[in-house]
């Protein structure tokens, strides 16, 4: 045991305490940006604050994420990587206070952070295993050391301790700490130069190391990035006809019928997009029922016939009336000829697996029904969406897209291996999470225009949106003024049964406050449902409404 480490001295002033946490905040920030640079050397994903972000995202309840969904949109990753920063700063701050009695158990307590932050990493499901314990545990390494020396500096020390001069007093020309001479505490002076000192060395090499990790992460996507921009999109053997002209309405609100990649909406786990280098991706195919498996590159993906079709996908988490819905062109190869080749047969032609289980770079597992996949639908697996390459975002070099299930039972981003089993044999992601095995999407509408609340005035006012019922078609879309008869709305064009279809209806709008509600039937004959559910397990069902004030 050191002389420092003996013994709590004297009381701790509060310019002690706040240097005490001061010294837990470099320390933790040591931490994070030691951590930031090994993660360079494994990979990005394995940094301490992204794993514990990932496991949390990978416990967090089906309806705890509907919340943070609904609450915080595209932005719940966000504030959870800001709430787990705000819940390390807490932690530091208090672990340098406590540093001030305890040096070790301060350092001990660093540590066992970076157990915790190993142990996230090790647990994700892409990760490769103890590499990825690596950033948390030398980070918290860096950040313990951090804290006994800068805990050193601070500890009260006898000016006869040693033989030790006592510096940081007048001969620096420093103030005088919590009182003069006069002041017994004065006896247990601390080492106030040298915290600032240590403090300031340990922070500017934290930065350095932080902004090095930072950018030798940010290099290790270049090849990604550059594998990217080389990529021209072979011409499709069978191209999309152009968007009929009456299928886009011209009216004001009402969302564009191609939706742009730049506003699709985006729904993964991934807290670190996945940044795949296109010249060493790979898929698999491979499992029960696959006589003939195989290992395609990018190059061989892109020399098969490529389609192009206008699909329109929809998020399971999307509530009634809500965002998570979007149109693209997609470009790819048809996944049932791909299963074909590999000698997959559906259920009803006699095959033993009813399950497509696609697993992605990030170690996303997500399930599709074999027997839709196979039934003649345009199931693609994609690699090019509104005439370029996928965005990174959204799944780059390759993701399935299926017409008619909701993307969370179809439509595995970045993936890189497909395997046939059964529905019996194996649980994916989100089945695992309580969310259903099987998801057709739900016919549903919503209302663009007027927007909730609005304040028209009297007379005519156009009510549009879109409505959507993916593979089946719509066939009908109905607007209802208040507790009125159900009216037809005009149907856009169909541009096909897999995109969703806009509507309107020139409405005589009286003054008063009024409920506008939508809902529509697919080209099956079905009515969309006025019964509200929630999103868990298989999508929300119910009807949009709109309450608008006519002036
Ligand atoms: N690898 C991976 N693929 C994924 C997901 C994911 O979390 N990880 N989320 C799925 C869900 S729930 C949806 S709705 C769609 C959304 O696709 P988008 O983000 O391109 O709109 O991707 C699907 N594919
Ligand atoms: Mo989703």
């Amino acid at each position: 045991m050191t002389d420092d480490e003996k013994e709590p001295r004297g009381p701790l002033g509060p310019i002690r305490v706040t240097a005490g946490a001061l010294a837990g905040a470099v320390a933790g920030f040591a931490s994070l940006a030691t951590a930031e640079l090994v993660s360079a050397a494994v990979r990005p994903q394995a940094g301490p604050v992204v794993a514990v972000g990932g496991a949390a995202i990978d416990r967090t309840p089906a309806a705890v994420k509907d919340w943070a969904v609904r609450n915080f949109g595209t932005d719940d990753k966000l504030v959870l990587q800001c709430g787990i920063l705000a819940l390390l700063a807490l932690f530091a701050f208090a672990l340098g206070i406590a540093a001030l009695r305890f040096r070790r158990t301060g350092a001990a307590g660093v540590v066992l952070f970076g157990v915790v932050g190993a142990l996230a990493a090790t647990g994700r499901p892409d990760s490769s295993g103890l590499p990825d314990a690596l950033p948390s545990l030398v980070g918290a390494g860096a950040g313990a050391a951090v804290l006994l020396v800068l805990a050193g500096r601070l500890a009260g020390r006898q000016p006869d301790s040693g033989g030790r001069p006592v510096s940081g007093r007048p001969a620096s020309g420093g103030e005088p700490d919590s009182g003069g001479p006069s002041d017994p505490g004065a006896r247990e002076d601390w080492d106030r130069r040298g915290f600032v000192i240590a403090a300031t060395v340990a922070a500017a090499a934290s930065a350095g190391a932080g902004t090095l990790g930072r950018a030798l992460n940010g290099a290790s996507a270049r090849g990604a990035v550059a594998s990217r921009d080389r990529l021209v999109l072979p011409a499709p053997g069978s191209p999309a006809a152009a968007v009929p002209r009456g299928a886009g309405l011209r009216i004001p609100g009402v969302s564009p019928f191609i939706t742009p990649n730049g506003s699709f909406y985006r729904v993964d786990t991934a807290l670190v997009v996945p940044k795949v280098d296109a010249t060493t991706w790979r898929l698999r195919v491979h499992g029960r029922g696959v006589s003939r498996p195989v290992e395609l590159s990018f190059d061989d993906l892109l020399r098969r016939d490529l389609v192009e079709r206008d699909i329109t996908l929809t998020c399971v988490s999307n509530e009634v009336g809500g965002p998570y819905v979007g149109t693209a062109r997609w470009t790819g190869a048809r996944l049932a000829d791909l299963l074909a080749e590999c000698g997959v047969r559906p259920p009803s032609r006699g095959g033993p697996a009813d399950q497509l289980v696609a697993r992605s770079v990030d170690g996303m597992t997500i399930g599709s029904p074999v027997e839709d996949v196979m039934d003649g639908r345009d199931a693609l697996l994609a690699v090019g969406m509104n005439g370029e390459p996928l965005p990174f975002e959204h799944g780059f070099p390759a993701r399935m897209v299926v017409p008619g299930l909701y993307g969370f039972v179809s439509a595995c981003k970045w993936i890189t291996d497909i395997e046939l089993t059964t529905f019996d044999a194996y649980d994916p992601y989100w089945v695992e999470r309580g969310w259903a095995r099987e998801a057709p999407v739900k016919t549903q509408s919503r209302i663009d225009t007027p927007r909730p609340f609005a304040r028209p005035g009297a007379g005519p006012v156009m009510v549009a949106g879109v409505a959507w019922a993916q593979h089946r078609g719509i066939g009908k879309v109905e607007v209802r003024v208040d507790d009125g008869p159900w009216q037809e709305a005009r149907l856009a064009t169909e541009d096909s049964r897999d995109t969703w279809r806009q509507w309107s209806f020139p409405w005589q709008a009286t003054k008063g406050g009024h409920t506008l509600t939508v809902r529509a039937t697919d080209r099956s004959g079905r009515v969309q449902t006025d019964r509200r559910t929630r999103t868990v397990p298989d999508g929300a069902s119910g009807r949009h409404s709109v309450v608008v004030t006519v002036e």
